[in-house]
């Protein structure tokens, strides 16, 4: 955290605080070190990512105060010559590498210098040199070159390769908007392994839109009448930080960050009348994919997997004080590993603030002319990735009343493609002349490992019924919920349905509230959506959990991602479609509900040029979980 950035002095003792803290500088240091003097790494392997390996459930809890925890590090590396992939489970407590395998017939996510890595090869690359000239572009330095991942859009000779193919736009000068000017139909595809461009395709040439899509400071004229408005806290923040762990309003729990899913929130519990009551083991959004819907060719190649192909935490932003978060803030940074397994720092990656927000709760009694209202303050922890074009920004908010959030905050550039002068297309907007933005939507997988009042969990389904006019029902007015327990992992497996109010209980059956029911906290969705891609495509063979909203496994250490440990490439299949096949029982068991969250994205004028933010979440509340509104004893 910001307060500890002096990893590097020879002072500082390397014991972390806690079992579940990200690894330190140091310590990835360390990790790679004792990696590479087992005489395990060659000269040319590159490490994807260096992160805590997760000590399991009941190491985290035990631990007694003043004891050492045993720290491993997770290595996920690549040697290119072989074409393998190895992961290595290193202890930094007994420095010596505890196991090593190659994992054979998968493809590693691309790594940030592999990206940059691509750019300049493409820029140099002949083939394409020439592609651009027949667009009218000379200078390929003026031409940004994201690297996408191929997904199965590959040829029976790419077989063994780690690919991507790239998509490329036009900046004119520093400081434009390239998604302005994107370069339609020329597409160079790279092994990232041998780090050469080893084709190029050109689907044929559409002039660059003639738009600059400006949006910065320094280029738009800026509106008067805004007056400061300041947020100010006298006498400092509510909430108490050691190391990694957070108190804030009887919530406790513990930040953690990786490469992969970026920021992680470990042992989520609520102080309830002087004892500690889990609610959630850990929470992550485990996968984001972003299927688009336009047809045409290559167009259609535009899936990525954001988490699974490269990672959120390495694309997250250093956040600036008073413009990302406002107010008393607390920051951590980020500590990853590069390709060569140097620790580096994302400085402020994670914020950790409070909010006023609106009213918690109110009453006015006409009678006696008394009102007793309480104001909400939530605590907000959040981190916000940039994704080539696209911002996500990932709030997840804890509130006095028991409840949690989650809100994501999509913004920033929608991906373009170039139309002829005159020409149309239905699978998109058009945003600026000759510029497409293409119907697309996000999906996030957000992994849910519960807890709520111990492992022994249950999960119903809970949706609102009209009663049948009759004898019981002699008004017509009756409704009334209908709870149906999910006993297997292949019943849940469900969808959402707002006219019925359909939601998910949590219950721990094994623990009662006051009121003799079985303690809970339910998962209510906000708005959703299916996607629309068909179900044999590429982009649904690979992402099927974005078919379900809801997926309960039973907990498995090695169940981690919802389409599979290693994306990138994978024709499909993997991760919770294989796994639920088993049809696992998760009654009264330690359970991980997957919700799949997606935003439909039919992008609008005013998307343009820079995006106004769209929001996406869902929340978790107690029910049943208190025996009555436990904020009561909020201050007024
Ligand atoms: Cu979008």
């Amino acid at each position: 955290m910001a307060s500890q950035q002096d990893e590097a002095g020879p002072a500082r003792t390397d014991a972390a605080h806690h079992p579940l803290d990200p690894l330190s500088g140091h310590e990835i240091t360390q990790a790679v070190g004792i990696f590479r003097g087992g005489g395990r790494a060659t000269a040319a392997m590159r490490f994807v990512s260096v992160s805590l390996h997760e000590p399991p459930k009941n190491a985290a809890i035990s631990l007694r105060p003043g004891q050492a925890p045993a720290r491993e590090a997770f290595i996920v590396a690549l040697e290119p010559r072989e074409r393998m992939t190895y992961e290595a489970v290193v202890s930094l407590t007994q420095r010596r590498v505890l196991s090593l395998r190659p994992v054979p017939g998968v493809r590693a996510p691309v790594t940030l210098g592999e990206y940059a890595e691509c750019e300049r090869l493409v820029r140099a690359d002949q083939a394409f040199r020439d592609g651009l000239k027949r667009r009218g572009i000379h200078d390929p330095d003026q031409v940004l070159v994201e690297a996408w991942g191929i997904g199965d859009f590959t040829r029976e000779e790419d077989e063994g390769r780690r690919l991507v193919w790239a998509l490329c736009f036009y900046r004119a000068s520093p400081g434009d908007n390239p998604y302005a000017k994107p370069i339609h139909g020329l597409h160079a595809v790279v092994d990232l392994d041998e780090m050469a461009v080893i084709r190029v395709e050109d689907a044929g040439a559409v002039p660059l839109p003639p738009g600059t899509g400006g949006y910065t400071a320094d280029g738009t004229a800026r509106r008067e009448g805004l007056k400061p408005l300041e947020i100010r806290q006298p006498a400092g923040v509510s909430f108490q930080v050691d190391g990694w762990e957070v108190r804030w309003q009887n919530w406790r729990f513990r930040l953690g960050f990786n490469a992969r899913e970026g920021l992680v929130l470990y042992t989520i519990g609520y102080e309830d009348r002087g004892r500690l009551r889990p609610v959630i083991h850990r929470a992550s959004v485990a996968e984001l994919v972003v299927p688009y819907g336009d047809p045409r060719p290559f167009q259609g190649w535009r899936n990525a997997f954001d988490i699974g192909e490269y990672g959120i935490g390495i694309m997250a932003n250093p956040l600036e004080l008073g413009c990302d978060c406002l107010g008393e803030i607390a920051y951590f940074d980020a500590e990853l590993a590069d390709d060569r397994g140097e620790p580096y720092t994302i400085p402020n990656a994670i914020c950790l603030h409070e909010e006023d927000h609106g009213i918690l709760w109110k009453h006015f009694d006409a009678g006696f002319g008394h009102t007793e209202v309480r104001r909400s303050r939530r605590l907000v922890v959040s981190f916000i990735i940039t994704a080539g074009n696209y911002e996500y920004a990932f709030y997840w908010y804890f509130y006095q009343d028991g409840s949690i959030e989650l809100e994501i905050k999509l913004t920033g550039i929608v991906l373009t493609s170039a139309l002829a002068p005159g020409e149309t297309s239905g699978y998109g907007t058009v945003v600026a002349p000759q510029t497409l933005a293409a119907y697309h939507q996000h999906f996030f997988s957000i992994r849910l490992d519960m807890e709520v009042d111990g492992d022994g969990n249950s999960v119903y389904e809970v949706q609102t019924e009209p009663v049948p006019v009759g004898p019981e029902n002699p008004y017509g007015n009756a409704f009334r919920p209908r709870r149906t327990l999910l006993r297997t992992e292949s019943e849940a497996q469900c969808l959402i349905d707002p006219l019925t109010a359909r939601h998910w209980l949590v219950v721990n059956p094994n623990v009662a509230n006051a009121l003799g029911e079985p303690v809970g906290y339910r998962l209510v969705p906000h708005g959703n959506v299916l996607p629309f891609a068909h179900e044999e495509s590429s982009v649904l063979r690979r992402g099927a959990f974005m078919t379900r909203h809801l997926w309960v496994t039973p907990f498995a250490a090695g169940e981690r991602f919802p389409a599979g440990e290693y994306p990138n490439q994978h024709p499909g299949g993997a991760g919770l479609p294989e796994w639920t096949k088993a049809g696992r029982p998760i009654e009264n068991t330690d359970i991980v509900l997957w919700y799949t969250l997606g935003s439909h994205h039919i992008p609008r004028p005013e998307d343009w040029p820079v995006m106004p933010v769209e929001r996406a979440g869902f929340a978790l509340q107690p029910f049943g979980f208190f025996d009555a509104n436990p904020s009561l004893d909020v201050p007024g």
